[in-house]
């Protein structure tokens, strides 16, 4: 295993100080980051301590550690997981033959884009993200924010070490570009629509790390089976990062969820906004969101580009080698959903150019997981959460522009209209929401409109002082 050094300016265990070309040029690049995480980052709080967890080591144990830290101090560092020795690309035309040290010369571009994909979507959720520590529910809840912030940053970082390790001019130009695209920018914007989408409220934040995030352990997943080695054990070890920030979107619509129910029974109506819950109707309003603008995130149902990635070795399935098929699927068909006239069918295609979709099934059934739970918290109320049809609301891909109703059906342009402030987030949920949204700063202290959590980080209680402000 390669060693981790903390000492270097730029914490790594891929042997940076033997590269001094490649060390040099990341270390021109660590003050444009610093300057970006300082006006593009968290906009409060940054001489403050926080106490976060960083990544010290790959392995099993130890691989974090936890204490306090100002913000523009963490150890942004570069981690690959530990190597397989003599590992074998798992799918595709090429299954079986070694993995690649170094980028194929034709595959160059594709995997460049795919690198650029993902990394620009890790500075753009900070950007989304900036404002919230200003009306955080608790300084748990804050201190999470920041962990999450911290981590999607060093995401960026990872990378941008593949861009300028392995990709020469253009990787390091493609690297300064990660840092000018602005989320929201009508001129520059970020290169996913999920990802210039307003994060304007807590509620918002939690059904963004929720289904999101999610969509980014679907894709992290994918990539981690790629043949290119450095992509895959770099997206190895970002997962057990992600894994925290799905945490905190479960947990966060968790405990609104317990103190909706909770003001129903207490209050017997379903309408707790007049003290101080959120409702049923508007978390699903939210849900409806955030959801169907994830389910974008993962491209048209057929898509040449995905077949193309995964022939050639670039990107797998999620849980490639658990699944029990050739892994090259030349001539195997699959069902994807399609439009017909006034129906929603389903049709056969092969099962290369469906891949998208494929993993876009996977999400869905991992999403209905987080429903089952709250669901069972709203029982005693005889209230539920669904998720709306894969049609509702989509921009990308065989619905895009399609107006269908959460159930399902087509309908008219206006008439759907004449439905969205009744299906998504509307002005008085926005107001409401907003209303809600004063920062609570002492320690163990929490808003009305949420439930503490059942416990806190790191074995601490969850009135400790995670925020030393
Ligand atoms: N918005 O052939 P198609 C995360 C474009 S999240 C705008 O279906 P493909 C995180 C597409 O680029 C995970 N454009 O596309 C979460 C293509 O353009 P070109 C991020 C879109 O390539 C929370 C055209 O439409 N990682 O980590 O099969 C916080 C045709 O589409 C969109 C990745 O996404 C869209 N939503 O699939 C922090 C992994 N969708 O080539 C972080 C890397 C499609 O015609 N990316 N288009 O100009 C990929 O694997 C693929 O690029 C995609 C798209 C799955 C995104």
């Amino acid at each position: 295993m390669s060693s981790v050094e903390l000492s270097d300016l730029i914490p790594n265990n891929v042997g940076l100080s033997a590269d001094r070309r490649l060390q040099r040029a990341l270390e021109r690049w660590q003050p444009r980051f610093i300057d970006w995480w300082k006006s593009r980052g968290p906009a409060e709080h940054q001489d403050h301590d926080v106490y976060l967890r960083t990544a010290t080591s790959v392995g099993q144990d130890g691989w974090a550690h936890f204490d306090y830290v100002k913000m523009p101090d963490y150890r942004w560092g570069i981690f690959l997981a530990e190597p397989q020795p003599d590992r074998t690309i798992g799918f595709g035309d090429r299954r079986g033959q070694p993995v690649w040290q170094e980028v194929p010369g034709e595959l160059r571009s594709d995997l460049r884009r795919l690198i650029v994909v993902q990394g620009d979507t890790e500075p753009a959720s900070v950007e989304q993200q900036r404002h919230l520590c200003r009306t955080a529910p608790s300084m748990y809840d804050l201190r999470n924010l920041f962990q999450i912030n911290v981590e999607e940053a060093r995401h960026l970082w990872a990378m941008v070490y593949l861009l300028h390790a392995y990709f020469g001019r253009d990787g390091r130009d493609e690297a300064d570009m990660l840092l000018e695209r602005r989320s929201g920018s009508a001129d520059n914007p970020r290169i996913l629509g999920a990802f210039n989408e307003p994060t304007p409220d807590w509620l918002s934040f939690f059904f963004f790390t929720y289904f999101t995030d999610r969509d980014g352990k679907f894709q992290l997943a994918s990539l981690a089976e790629s043949g290119f080695d450095p992509l895959a054990r770099t997206c190895q070890f970002m997962l057990r990062e992600e894994a925290h920030h799905m945490f905190v979107g479960a947990g966060g619509i968790g405990r609104v969820v317990q103190r909706t129910v909770d003001l129903m029974r207490r209050h017997d109506t379903a309408d707790v906004a007049p003290h101080g819950g959120i409702n049923v109707d508007t978390l699903q309003r939210y849900l409806n969101l955030h959801y169907s603008v994830s389910l974008d995130l993962f491209g048209a149902e057929t898509s040449t580009n995905a077949a193309n990635y995964f022939a050639a070795g670039m990107k797998g399935r999620f849980g490639e080698s658990e699944r029990h098929d050739d892994h090259r699927l030349q001539g195997s068909v699959t069902e994807v959903p399609a439009l017909e006239g006034e129906a929603v069918i389903s049709r056969e295609v092969p099962a290369l150019t469906a891949l998208n979709a494929t993993l876009r099934a996977d999400y869905v059934t991992d999403c209905q997981k987080g429903l089952e739970r709250w669901n069972r918290t709203l029982e005693s109320v005889s209230a539920r959460l669904e998720l709306p049809h894969l049609g509702f609301n989509r921009a990308v891909g065989v619905f895009g522009g399609a107006s269908i109703t959460p159930e399902g059906r087509l309908t008219s342009q206006e008439q759907w209209e004449a439905g969205r402030s009744s299906w998504l987030p509307n002005e008085n949920d926005r107001e409401h929401v907003r209303s809600l949204m004063t920062p609570v700063n002492a320690p163990g202290h929490m808003a009305a409109w949420i439930v503490p959590p059942a416990a806190g980080i790191h074995q601490k209680p969850v009135e400790f002082e995670y925020v030393r402000l």
